[in-house]
Order: structure tokens, then C-alpha cells, then sequence
């Protein structure tokens, strides 16, 4: 009957856009109503209101207003492993479980940002644009590029991803070394607790700490000058982690080498300036973007939500 709640499929409802297996395998399980990032939240109609489960992209999150909107709201789950758009505070408050998608990822996040590294020391993008232009044909020779190996690599978070790059990186890497919070006991590499100092002694720094309220700005142009001439930045974390405006500047001036960048302050509008350089490598958000990895951060989704519904303890629970 239309409007009756079928009590085996949970209303639920799936925030901005997800991904065909998910969607697919959401409604298998729940009465999905979808419900656009941009929606007015106010005009919500009751059978979306009932909704006791919310899904959101990592890029979307999960705002005070979409919890209070949809007053039975039980957990969140979250295709992506930052939390920062999702307020866990106000969820705390309420009750509102929320769950995220450690692990699945990481070794695909990795591999970005090491990609990122050798594509952005040795100008792999910008050689590439100068061949297909026909400059090597007409005799044009590239500029030498500078080198990875024997580098000194700082990472700066070294949670999961940050631990995975550095174990990569390790075999080539003249040290890694790291920033954190503080310093991780069983971890091999070495700590240094202040940031400039950190950045003074890095030829390349790689951000892979979480982003949130935290870490906002942490790389800014006195980092960035510490850094210095020949360094390079990677960022595979969060744009709010780094002075965007801090970050042109330096390269304008040439007071950093280069950048590769899979993420920006105010995603997907990328600062005209950056999108003109040479020596800048972009990505559109691409670190778990692979098939294997939203396959798998998808089936945790989907497991932490079947745990919720079937009264058992939640995989992957951040609140
Ligand atoms: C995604 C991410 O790009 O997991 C994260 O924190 O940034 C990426 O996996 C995206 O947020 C998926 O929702």
C-alpha cells in the first residue's frame, strides 16, 4: 500500500550522490530515499523524515542540520574515511552513531600520493603536454627534472595512509621523517615535534594527516618557506590542511619547487593560478577513486549498516 513502511526494509536515506553497486545494494536492504546534497532540508516530506539510517559521500558529510532534519535518525554511514564534514559533535549530543571507512582505502590513497610525488619531481605531466604539442619532435629538449631518490621525505600525519606512504617511500627515501601530534612509539621513523623545523630539514612533504577543525591552515607560507626553493608538496588529504592562497603564493615566487595536489581548499573549484603552472601536478579528489577500493569501502558501508539494523556492534564506529 502507498505510504505504508515495509518494517524488513528500513526507511534510510541515501545523501547526494553514491555509486551504482550502492545504490543497488541499498535497496536491496532498505527503502531508500535519495535526498540531493543541495536539498531544502526544511521541506523534507514525512516518509523521508522517518529515515533511521543516513549514507553520505565524505565530501558531503553530515551537517547538524541533515541530523535534525530527520528527528529518527539512529547512525550515520559515511563512504569515506574523514569525517570532517560530518559534525560528530552534534551527533554525539543526539546519539547518532556514525561510522567511516578505515583500511579499505589506504593502500590505494598510498599509492596517489607516491604517484603524485615522482609525477610532480620528474614533470611528468608537464613533458607529457610538451610531447603531445609536437615541441620534442620540433627538436624542443625539456628541462632536466629533479630526482626522488635519496630525497629526504617528511610525512606529515602519520596515521594509516601516512604510515603507508612511508613504507613505499622507505627503499628510496635518503630518511623519512615525521610530524604528528606526537610521536608514535612502534613507528621506525624519525619524529620531529616541531613543524618549521620539520619542514627545514624535508626536501619533500607529503600531508597525510586528518582534516577537520584541527589541522586547518597547519601548512602555511612559514612552513612552506621552511620547506624552501627545491621542495616539493604533496597533499593527499584535505585542502583545509594547507593556506591555498599561502601555497600560490610560494609557488608563484618559486619559494617552493612544485606541488602535487589531489585536494583543495573549495573542492571542485581549483584556483585558476594553479591550474596555469608547469610545475603543479592536480587530481580531482582521486585517492580512493578506484574500483577496488569504493568496492570495498561500499561493503563496509553496507556491513556497519547490517550490523546496526541486526542490533550487533558496529565495524567502524567513530562515534
Ligand atoms: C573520497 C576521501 O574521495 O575517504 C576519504 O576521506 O577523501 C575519499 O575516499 C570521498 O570522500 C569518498 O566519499
Amino acid at each position: 500500500m502507498i505510504g505504508m513502511t515495509d518494517a524488513s526494509r528500513p526507511p534510510i536515506v541515501a545523501y547526494g550522490p553514491l555509486n551504482p553497486y550502492m545504490d543497488a545494494e541499498l535497496a536491496r536492504r532498505f527503502t531508500v530515499h535519495a535526498v540531493a546534497a543541495d536539498a531544502d532540508l526544511a521541506a523534507l516530506p514525512p516518509q523521508v523524515r522517518a529515515a533511521r539510517a543516513l549514507v553520505s559521500f565524505g565530501s558531503v558529510g553530515a551537517s547538524a542540520a541533515i541530523m535534525d532534519a530527520l528527528p529518527k535518525l539512529e547512525m550515520i554511514g559515511l563512504f569515506s574515511v574523514g569525517y570532517d564534514k560530518v559534525d560528530v559533535d552534534h551527533a554525539r549530543v543526539k546519539g547518532i552513531r556514525v561510522t567511516n571507512t578505515p583500511d579499505v582505502l589506504t593502500d590505494d590513497v598510498a599509492d596517489l600520493a607516491v604517484g603524485l610525488l615522482y609525477a610532480t619531481v620528474r614533470n611528468m605531466v608537464a613533458n607529457d603536454r610538451m610531447l603531445r604539442a609536437g615541441d620534442w619532435a620540433r627538436g624542443i629538449r625539456p628541462a632536466l627534472s629533479g630526482r626522488v631518490t635519496g630525497r629526504r621525505i617528511g610525512i606529515l600525519g602519520l596515521g594509516r595512509i601516512g604510515r603507508a606512504i612511508a613504507t613505499r617511500l622507505e627503499p628510496v627515501a635518503g630518511e623519512i621523517l615525521y610530524h604528528n601530534r606526537r610521536e608514535a612509539a612502534d613507528a621506525p621513523w624519525r619524529y620531529v615535534a616541531d613543524p618549521i623545523a620539520f619542514a627545514r630539514q624535508s626536501d619533500v612533504l607529503i600531508v597525510a594527516t586528518a582534516g577537520g577543525p584541527e589541522t586547518v591552515k597547519l601548512v602555511d607560507a612559514a612552513m612552506l618557506d621552511a620547506l624552501g626553493p627545491d621542495g616539493v608538496l604533496v597533499n593527499i588529504s584535505r585542502g583545509s590542511v594547507i593556506d591555498e592562497d599561502a601555497l600560490v603564493a610560494a609557488l608563484t615566487e618559486g619559494r617552493i619547487a612544485g606541488a602535487g595536489l589531489d585536494v583543495f581548499a573549495h573542492e571542485p573549484h581549483v584556483p585558476p593560478a594553479l591550474i596555469a603552472m608547469d610545475q603543479v601536478v592536480l587530481q580531482p579528489h582521486q585517492g580512493s577513486a578506484t574500483t577496488h577500493s569504493r568496492r570495498a569501502m561500499a561493503d563496509l558501508v553496507l556491513a556497519n549498516l547490517d550490523a546496526w539494523f541486526a542490533g550487533e556492534p558496529l565495524l567502524t564506529p567513530v562515534v
